[in-house]
């Protein structure tokens, strides 16, 4: 399998299907196109006429869009756990990803994903808030519905593909301080701190590539690449 996808630093789509990837231990070769440069569509266009990462090309067959490449995920490995096991918690993990996929626009436009920084708390509007109080509810709605404790980690327990959709909502919210409930910060941790998101969020802040328009607070609190201010 190859898999295409952007920085990864700020491209958050590209970050859901290859944490996922990375969790399941699956094996595959990574391109990483740089977004917003002169090259990228260019690049883009050599794999998918979609002109968006991720794209994942395996056995012939090009798969973009991080919802499908998941499904693909599911049908190739059957065996590996991509949605739970529990037909109620599968439905609704399925749910949630849709949502996630489709939903939460103030959040995602107000506070674009960038694993360089960390920003003041601020009020970044009331579309934002309520964005968040969506996540955290959905989040222990999965958490408690499903016979699970809210202690379990993970949203259904195990690492899955409703976990890795959330992950890049999970850093933007710590990125930018936003007020959640206790339960939540404990299930944001727990993504923050899985092996395969420090793997990946080592390799982000190695990269070089700053993109002006998703720094978008002039003054951070932290800054983790500060060789290149
Ligand atoms: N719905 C798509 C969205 C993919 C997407 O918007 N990717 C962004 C990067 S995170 C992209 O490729 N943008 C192209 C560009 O910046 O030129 C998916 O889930 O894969």
């Amino acid at each position: 399998m190859h898999f295409y996808i952007g920085n990864k630093l700020y491209s958050s789509w590209s970050l859901r299907p290859w944490l996922l990837m990375r969790a399941l231990g699956l094996k595959f070769d990574e391109t990483v196109i740089p977004l917003n440069v002169e090259t990228t569509a260019q690049a883009i266009a050599k794999v998918s006429g979609a002109g968006k990462v991720p794209v994942l090309v395996d056995d012939g067959q090009t798969v973009w869009d991080s919802l499908a490449i998941t499904e693909y995920l599911q049908e190739k490995f059957p065996d590996k756990p991509v949605w739970p096991a529990n037909p109620q918690a599968r439905t609704h993990a399925r749910c949630l990803s849709a949502e996630m996929h489709s939903s939460f626009m103030a959040l995602r436009g107000a506070c674009p994903m960038n694993l360089g920084k960390h920003y003041a708390r601020k009020d970044r509007g009331a579309d934002v808030a309520t964005d968040a109080a969506r996540i955290d509810h959905i989040w222990l709605e999965a958490r408690q519905n499903l016979g699970q404790s809210t202690d379990a980690p993970f949203l259904y327990g195990e690492f899955c593909a409703a976990d890795a959709m959330f992950a890049p909502v999970v850093t933007r919210l710590d990125t930018y301080d936003i007020p959640v409930s206790d339960p939540a910060r404990a299930y944001m941790d727990a993504v923050l701190g899985h092996p395969a998101f420090i793997e990946w969020r080592t390799a982000a802040l190695k990269e070089p590539w700053i993109i002006e328009q998703d720094e978008v607070d002039e003054v951070a609190i932290e800054n983790f690449r500060p060789h290149l201010a």
